[in-house]
C-alpha cells in the first residue's frame, strides 16, 4: 500500500533531497515550506508522484494547524513525517547575540517541530502506527564556539526525540534523530545573511556531505520493517571528527 510521508522544510538542502528519495520509493508527498515557487518547481521534478503543497511558517502555530487540517482525505493518513524545517540564525558569542535570531531559532527549530507534530499526530496515534524522523545536528550534542543558541535548538530536539519517543510507544509510533554533521545546502546562506561569499568558505577544503547522502539515510530508515527503529544516528563527511574540527566561517 502506498505510504504518505510528509517533509517539512521541503523546499531546498535536505528536505528537498529527501523528497526525491521518497517520491523514487514510491512515497505520496506532502511537502511544506515558505518558499511556494520552490515547492511547486519541486513537484514538476516529481511528476507521477501524488503530491499536495503546503506553504506555511512553522512558527505560526495557526497556520500549521490550518494546512493539515486542509489536507485532501487522502493525504491525511500521514505515515511518516520528516521534521527537518529549521535554520541557524548568525553566528557571534552570546554577549554580542541578536535576540531576533535567538527567536527565529528558537521558535522556529524548537516550537516549529512541536507545532507540525502536535499537528500531524493525531493521524498517527488514531491508526496506532507512524514513523517520526526529527533532524537534529551534532550541533545538538556538541555545543562549539558562538554556536550557543543554535547548539541549545539542537540540543532541545534531541531531548523532544527523546520524549516522544517514550510517549508515543504505546501508539507503536517510531521516533528518531538524524545528526548531520556539516552538509553543502543553503544553511550557511541562510546562517550569514544572504553572504553567499561568507557561506561557500564554510565547504572550502573538505568534501562536505551532500542533502543527498543524508537523504540516503532518511530513505533507508523510513524502509524498515515496523519492528526496526533506528533510533539515533551521526552522519558525518569522512573529513569531519567533532563539531568544532570543522571551520564555521573562515
Ligand atoms: P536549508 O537552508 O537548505 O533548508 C532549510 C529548510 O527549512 C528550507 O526548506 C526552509 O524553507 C525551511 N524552513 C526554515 N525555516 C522555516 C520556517 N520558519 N518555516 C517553514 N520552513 C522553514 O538547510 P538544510 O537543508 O541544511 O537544513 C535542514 C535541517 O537540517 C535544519 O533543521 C538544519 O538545522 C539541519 N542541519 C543542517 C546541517 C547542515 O550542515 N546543512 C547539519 C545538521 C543539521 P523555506 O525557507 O522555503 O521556508
Ligand atoms: C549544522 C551543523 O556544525 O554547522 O547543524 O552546526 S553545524
Amino acid at each position: 500500500m502506498t505510504k504518505t510521508a510528509f517533509i517539512t522544510g521541503a523546499s531546498s538542502g535536505i528536505g528537498r533531497a529527501t523528497a526525491v528519495a521518497l517520491g523514487k520509493a514510491g512515497f505520496r508527498l506532502v511537502l511544506a515550506g515558505r518558499r511556494r515557487e520552490r515547492l511547486e518547481e519541486l513537484a514538476q521534478e516529481l511528476a507521477g508522484v501524488p503530491t499536495q503543497l503546503l506553504t506555511f511558517d512553522v512558527r505560526d502555530r495557526a497556520a500549521v494547524e490550518a494546512a493539515v487540517q486542509r489536507l485532501p482525505a487522502e493525504f491525511q493518513d500521514i505515515d511518516v513525517l520528516i521534521n527537518n524545517a529549521g535554520n541557524a540564525h548568525g553566528l557571534a558569542p552570546i554577549q554580542e547575540g541578536s535576540p531576533q535570531d535567538w527567536d527565529d531559532m528558537l521558535d522556529g527549530n524548537v516550537k516549529g517541530l512541536l507545532y507540525v507534530s502536535r499537528a500531524v499526530l493525531p493521524a498517527m496515534t488514531r491508526r496506532n502506527s507512524g514513523h517520526i524522523i526529527n533532524i537534529g545536528s551534532i550541533a545538538g550534542h556538541e555545543t562549539y564556539a558562538n554556536g550557543n543558541v543554535y547548539c541549545a535548538s539542537k540540543a532541545a530536539v534531541a531531548a523532544l526525540t527523546k520524549g516522544m519517543r517514550l510517549d508515543l510507544l504505546p501508539h507503536h509510533i517510531r521516533v528518531a534523530e538524524v545528526n548531520p554533521g556539516a552538509v553543502e545546502t543553503e544553511f550557511s546562506e541562510v546562517r550569514f545573511k544572504g553572504d553567499t561569499a561568507r557561506a561557500a568558505g564554510v565547504y572550502k577544503g573538505f568534501e562536505p556531505l551532500r542533502a543527498e547522502d543524508v537523504a540516503d539515510l532518511i530513505q533507508f530508515m523510513v524502509t524498515r520493517p515496523a519492528h526496526v527503529n533506528i533510533a539515533e544516528v551521526l552522519i558525518l563527511p569522512a573529513a569531519q571528527a567533532a563539531a568544532a574540527t570543522i571551520r564555521k566561517e573562515v
